[in-house]
């Protein structure tokens, strides 16, 4: 087929009697106001011309339309609205063909259901986000999807804001057909064969006779919100949709939409997503990495096993080193454990081809041909310094040479290389093939393009790449130290874990800290405790109440008593913990008052703050956009609070 390139953001070409509307609006094809106008124009120009028997709506570049521009969001609405052009295109008396590749999201899956037949590339994914960003559907998402697939479905797929594949979209009902050559192609067939179009709110909601079913899949997803009311509005309007006749819904639907645009958690929504859009806007990052394929890890532990993983999913070889053969099963093991379940989830298409690109050693010349080597060993400066030191005689001399520490100083580490500017952090988060936060921690000597390499890696495995510079804890285990400290003192101070932990949740938090401290075990922390006490990095107004947990065995849940007695899975208030707090609060004279709920998370919240500005200032993160980032995808800070600074900075008007 002949195509006329065109600058214009919506253009019309033709295919014999077909219309070919193409939206060319690059990145990501959002639904912009210059995109509503052009596709209102298609209409009108398809509809005029005699000549034109169909429509095939289709995007160029990398995706089809991603969703509304979510830029826009802050401005005054622009006519012409995506619903309207919507119904404009539905209403149409010419069948149109969405024609899908890459993602249809949001607003882009709503103008494909608007459209009267569907075909996707095979890879394509399809999905309604919004409430990622606080929204709900606003342009008829929550009344079409489940008048083409199951309600049940259409509401598992609006409140949890996941995308499914283009095989399960034809199975559900979404779509009509998988190209299985050229999807243009396969699009003009498809509307060369359908003489008429058929509207999706014309028909009836999908499985509506199971109204018991929807409301227990509702029911139960309430159970999960947390905080996020973007979640409970879209099973509010998912219900509508369902049970409205399909014009008042979508009139609700509008109007929810419309009020949640501009509600605070919205906000903080929009500024999370582009804040991790952001952080490797660093001019290294741009230049050109070393190429990467053979992957070194020495360390077969939980950490080493995950990092392992997420570069085998994500196509690297990878030789995993362990001190001796027990080791080396017990981690390799495991590893296939994490990569065979990965595969039942359907993650990991050819689970076979995946395996063959692991191999393990005990001799670290096994890593002569590495072109990076990252070490997860014990946390301890000695030991990873002499892995160091043997890593920099068996390597080639420019592969890259990474530790995962999660707080030892990477410029000490980095100096027993002869060439230190090889040298990086790769703070990955536990379970590292799940976790999305990467930190790259930048010793003084890296190289540019080492840092180039570290940001390509992050986006090779699908993570978010923060740089960090170097410093105790970098930027989010340091801002951690200093509230799980601030914890300690609202301990002294009258309050108990429980409120402390109570509290978190309330504000938005998975789990609060000293309930995250038993479940990934105290003697880690203690470990590190001891560590910088001796190296004088802890002084005045030391609090001992861990401490003195770990001297009578409260590792937590793994000891089965921790801050809390943990008795058949469920963790109980413990007197015994009670009774240390007091003594405690006795040996440092305080007096502990009574202490209301509502006074814990502005302490825990300003201690969060004052540390991350520190941190900032010192220029260990880069801005606070990247401090946010940090915290809201390793340390749970509740995304819809857009992350601590955020959050105070919006307090603070
Ligand atoms: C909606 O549709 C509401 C409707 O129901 C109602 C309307 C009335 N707008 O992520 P990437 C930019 S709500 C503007 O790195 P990837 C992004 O900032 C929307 N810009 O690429 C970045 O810019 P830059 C529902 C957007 O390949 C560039 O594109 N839709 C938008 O890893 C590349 O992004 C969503 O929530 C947007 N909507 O992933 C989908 N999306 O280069 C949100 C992206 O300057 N988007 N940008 O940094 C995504 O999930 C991913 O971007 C996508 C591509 C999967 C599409």
């Amino acid at each position: 087929m002949q195509r006329r390139p065109s600058a214009m953001t919506v253009s019309i070409d033709t295919q014999g009697r077909v219309a070919i509307v193409t939206i060319d609006n690059p990145p990501v094809n959002a639904s912009s106001q210059a995109v509503r106008a052009g596709l209102l124009e298609a209409v009108t120009k398809t509809e005029d011309d005699p000549d034109v028997d169909a429509v095939v709506l289709a995007c160029a570049g990398r995706t089809f339309v991603a969703g509304a521009d979510v830029r826009e969001f802050d401005l005054p609405l622009m006519e012409p609205h995506l619903p309207d052009v919507i119904a404009a295109i539905e209403a149409a008396s010419k069948p149109w063909v969405a024609a899908i590749h890459g993602t249809a999201l949001g607003g882009g899956l709503e103008l494909a259901m608007g459209c009267h037949f569907r075909i996707a590339d095979p890879m394509a994914r399809m999905g309604l986000p919004e409430v990622n960003l606080g929204l709900v559907p606003g342009a008829g998402g929550t009344v079409r999807l489940p008048r083409l697939v199951e309600a049940e479905l259409a509401l598992t797929m609006i409140a949890g804001g996941k995308p499914i594949l283009a095989n399960v979209a034809l199975t559900a009902g979404l779509i009509d057909a998988i190209a299985t050559s050229d999807l243009l192609d396969e699009a003009v067939a498809l509307a060369v064969e359908h003489a008429a179009p058929r509207r999706t709110l014309e028909n009836a909601v999908v499985g509506a006779s199971d109204a018991e079913a929807f409301d227990k899949t509702a029911t139960g997803l309430r159970r999960k919100v947390r905080g996020q009311e973007s979640i409970a509005a879209a099973i509010d309007a998912v219900g509508r949709g369902v049970r409205l006749p399909a014009d008042e819904a979508l009139a609700a639907e509008r109007a929810a939409f419309l009020a949640l645009k501009s509600s605070d958690q919205a906000r903080a929504l929009r500024h999370i997503f582009f804040a991790e859009r952001a952080t490797l806007a660093d001019p290294r990052a741009k230049l050109t990495p070393r190429p990467l394929q053979r992957i070194g890890v020495i360390g077969g532990g939980t950490m080493g096993v995950g990092i392992v993983s997420a570069f085998l999913m994500r196509g690297f070889e990878v030789t995993l080193i362990e001190r001796d053969e027990a080791s080396l099963h017990a981690g390799a093991d495991r590893v296939h454990a994490t990569l065979d379940s990965s595969a039942k989830r359907g993650l990991l298409p050819d689970l076979d081809a995946v395996s063959a690109r692991f191999d393990t050693a005990i001799d670290y010349a096994a890593l002569s041909d590495a072109d990076l080597v990252i070490e997860a060993v014990f946390e301890d400066m000695e030991v990873k310094k002499q892995v160091f030191a043997r890593l920099d005689q068996v390597t080639k001399p420019d592969a890259i040479l990474a530790t995962n520490t999660s707080y030892l100083d990477v410029n000490a580490i980095a100096a027993v290389l002869s060439d230190p500017s090889r040298a990086v952090g790769l703070h990955f988060f536990s379970p590292a093939h799940v976790m999305k936060l990467l930190e790259i921690v930048l010793p003084g000597a890296v190289a540019e393009d080492v840092v180039a390499t570290a940001a390509k890696l992050s986006k090779s495995l699908g993570k978010i790449g923060v740089l960090s510079g170097v410093c105790d804890g970098f930027i989010g285990n340091r801002i951690m130290s200093a509230y799980r400290a601030e914890a300690d003192r609202l301990l002294i101070d009258g309050a108990s874990p429980d409120q402390v932990d109570s509290a978190m949740r309330a504000y938005g938090f998975p789990i609060g800290v000293f309930e995250m401290q038993d479940l990934a075990g105290l003697d880690i922390a203690w470990a590190m405790r001891k560590r910088r006490l001796a190296e004088g990095k802890i002084s005045g107004g030391y609090i001992r109440i861990a401490d003195r947990l770990c001297e009578i065995g409260r590792f937590g849940r793994k000891t089965g008593a921790g801050w809390y007695d943990h008795v058949d899975g469920t963790a109980l208030p413990s007197e015994v913990v009670m009774s240390i707090i007091a003594e405690e609060r006795q040996t440092m004279e305080a007096v502990g008052k009574a202490f209301a709920t509502e006074d814990v998370m502005p302490r825990i919240l300003g201690a969060m703050t004052r540390e991350a500005e520190a941190v900032l200032a010192e220029g260990i993160a880069r801005s606070a956009e990247d401090i946010d980032v940090v915290m809201v995808n390793g340390y749970s800070f509740p995304r819809w609070k857009g992350g601590p600074m955020f959050a105070a900075r919006s307090a603070g008007g």
